[in-house]
């Protein structure tokens, strides 16, 4: 069997959580390979809403496993309110979600971390959500880091010493802070996190896969936050792109199946950071109000702009994207053209349909039209339902992206998805 990936192709939130939960019966495990807290992913379905953040969009089906996998970063305090939000409402899902030992752990000091670099940078901040992640993800790398495993044993010892480390790195900043303030609810965090099933994740995944079982692993972000691919330096601290999946399960390259990249009909973007089709007008203004683009985490409005082929090209080619999702495209419904970018003039001259090394803010995104159409879209059953503009719209994309537009979402609920 093999692990089929599923990922944004933007700046995030093109609805990754939604389709990931609609998906989820075809499986027997679904999987988060990065990112952590970070991360807002909504589903809705029977007029419940939820908005997950660590957890996998699987876990609403009590049959299927939910893995928290190495790649991961994960705050005890954030996971425990995330768990009691679940338990509120009525679901315990402490038997269905399994935690790979080998995630590290965002600790108190590196939300610290986050917020004093964040506030040292003034204009040119990275817009972070301030959960931690890069501080975390530097940590894992410079190999200081404590991961899920560590809480088994001697955990205060090594908390202690990480602290201290921390504490000293917190000098150099301008940065008032209260520790005790964000230590808040770290007992109780790790108290939770040692009750749930932690496990040798790339073992049991393996073993998943050679007792032919069908994973879903569920990408956070998108790919042009990718470190490496993204809008460098304004991008998250993790790999979002499919061959992330690998190194954040312990999974080998053969072992992808299908890579299904999720895409907005048009492009939001939260936090700083360039982006060449945003708008500043009425339209802009239009699309957020229409699609409701507020971050999921931290509840910022998301800016708003036309969809990108160049970028979204470029995803498709990193990712090795196999099948489409269309997202929110009846938010556009009402507008009486739609614009495409199909290339960018660069602020030398030049033109280019290539995604260019650095992404200035004065990029010009050249433009194509195409009609809009009028229909509400929202109730919408079936394909032969589509406006003829929508058709239009979903052939030109598939023909420049050249890959076929497999589920079309007409809705922010489990029923409004359309598979062609
Ligand atoms: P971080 O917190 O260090 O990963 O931030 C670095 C950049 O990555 C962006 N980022 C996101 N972009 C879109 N959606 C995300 N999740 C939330 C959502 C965001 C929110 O679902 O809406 O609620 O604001 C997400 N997480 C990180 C971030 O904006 C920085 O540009
Ligand atoms: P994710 O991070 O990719 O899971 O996406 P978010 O949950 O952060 O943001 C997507 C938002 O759009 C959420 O509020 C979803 O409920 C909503 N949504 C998802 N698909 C659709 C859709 O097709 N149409 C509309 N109108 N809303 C959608
Ligand atoms: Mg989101």
């Amino acid at each position: 069997m093999k692990v089929d990936v599923l990922l944004g192709l933007q700046w995030g939130d093109e609805g990754k959580g939604k389709v990931v939960d609609v998906l989820t019966p075809q499986y027997d495990v679904i999987t988060r390979f990065q990112g952590g807290p970070n991360a807002g992913h909504t589903l809705e379905f029977d007029n419940f809403k939820h908005v997950l953040h660590n957890i996998p969009s699987g876990i609403f089906h009590a049959d299927k496993v939910n893995i928290i996998g190495n790649g991961v970063v994960l705050d005890p305090i954030t996971f425990k309110k995330e768990i009691d939000s679940l338990k509120d409402k009525g679901f315990d899902i402490t038997k269905n979600l399994y935690i790979s030992k080998k995630a590290h752990l965002i600790l108190p000091t590196h939300r610290i971390l986050d917020a004093a670099s964040e506030a040292s940078k003034g204009k040119t901040k990275i817009g972070s959500t301030l959960k931690g992640i890069g501080p975390t993800y530097m940590d894992k790398t410079g190999r200081n880091g404590l991961r899920v495993g560590d809480i088994l044993h001697d955990f205060e010892a090594k908390y202690a010493a990480l602290k201290e480390k921390h504490v000293k790195m917190l000098e150099m900043y301008d940065f008032e802070y209260n520790i005790e303030e964000f230590e808040q609810g770290l007992q109780e965090g790790i108290e939770t996190l040692k009750s749930c099933i932690i496990i040798d994740s790339e073992h049991e995944i393996n073993k998943y896969l050679k007792n032919g079982k069908s994973i879903l692993a569920e990408g956070a972000q998108g790919t042009l936050l990718d470190i490496d691919f993204g809008s460098y330096p304004f991008v998250t601290s993790s790999n979002t792109i499919c061959a992330g999946a690998c190194t954040g399960m312990g999974v080998a390259p053969n072992k992808i199946g299908e890579v299904y990249g999720i895409f907005k009909a048009y492009c939001t973007r939260v936090g700083s950071g360039p982006f060449p089709t945003e708008l500043f007008d009425e339209t802009g203004e239009e699309l957020r109000k229409a699609g409701h683009e507020f971050g999921a985490t931290t509840g910022r409005p998301r800016r708003c702009g036309w969809i990108d082929l160049v970028a979204l090209k470029y995803s498709v080619m990193i990712n090795g994207v196999t099948q489409l999702i269309m997202t929110k495209g009846d938010v556009l419904s009402g507008f009486e053209t739609i614009k495409a970018a199909t290339a960018y003039k660069l602020n030398d001259g030049t033109v280019t349909e290539e995604f260019p090394f650095e992404l200035t803010d004065d990029v010009e995104p050249i433009y194509t039209e195409i009609k809009g159409w009028k229909e509400d879209l929202t109730g919408v059953k079936s394909e032969d339902e589509f406006p003829q503009e929508l058709k239009d719209y979903i052939a030109y994309l598939e023909k420049e992206l050249e890959v076929p537009i497999k589920i079309v979402s007409v809705g922010p609920d489990r029923e409004q998805t359309i598979v062609r």
